[in-house]
Parts: structure tokens; sequence; C-alpha cells
């Protein structure tokens, strides 16, 4: 068991039990190379932020040195940091973007 206090309630009360797959937050981590407009170019094109969104993470980021972008399943979180990290290098910036467990 994953979470705490499902057990076999949806036998007991035949009340059905509906799986919730395991979270991943997608996070940025800070360096010192990144411009600030590429990062929060970033967060638009795969993160579908706007603006006002995009530059409150890439500041929380930058302040605190790393921040979360989204929270995905597990395919979905590695898919899209792949696409960061690979977009990142073909601009030839040092972004990084990992993935960890959430909850
Ligand atoms: N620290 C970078 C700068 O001062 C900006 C930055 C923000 C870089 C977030 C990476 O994930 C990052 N240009």
């Amino acid at each position: 068991e994953q979470r705490e206090g499902e057990g076999d309630t949806a036998l007991k009360e035949s009340r059905p039990e509906l799986k919730r797959p395991p979270l991943y937050k997608v996070v940025l981590i800070n360096d010192d190379y990144t411009p600030m407009e590429f990062v929060v170019e970033v967060l638009e094109i795969f993160f579908r932020m706007n603006r006002e969104q995009a530059t409150h993470v890439m500041l929380t980021v930058h302040t605190q040195g790393k921040g979360v972008c989204g929270i995905f399943t597990r395919d979905i979180a590695e898919t899209k940091a792949a696409q960061v990290n690979q977009y990142a290098r073909e601009h030839e910036h040092p972004l990084l973007c990992e993935i960890e467990a959430s909850e």
C-alpha cells in the first residue's frame, strides 16, 4: 500500500478503490549562465504557463536554487524533463531539469 488509509476499504464497504498513480515533480535547477528570458520561454513552451506564471517560477528557481514546473505521472514527467534538457542543449545553455518523487 502506497497511501495510508486505503486498506481493503473497497471490499468492506463495496466502494470502488480508485488507484492513483505515483506522481513526480518536474523541477528546474538554477545555474549562473542560462538567461532568465530563456527559462521563461521554456516554462511557456513546455509547461503552458503564461508570462506571469513563468516569470514567477523562474524567479523562484533563481532565488531558491530550484523550483517546481509541474506534477505529472512518471512517463509524462520523464518526457517533459528530457524535452527541456534537449531544448536547452540545442540552444547551448546549461539549464537542468530533473524529476523527483512527489507525495
Ligand atoms: N540564474 C540565472 C541567471 O541569473 C537564471 C536562471 C533561472 C537559470 C532559473 C536557471 O533554472 C534556472 N541568468
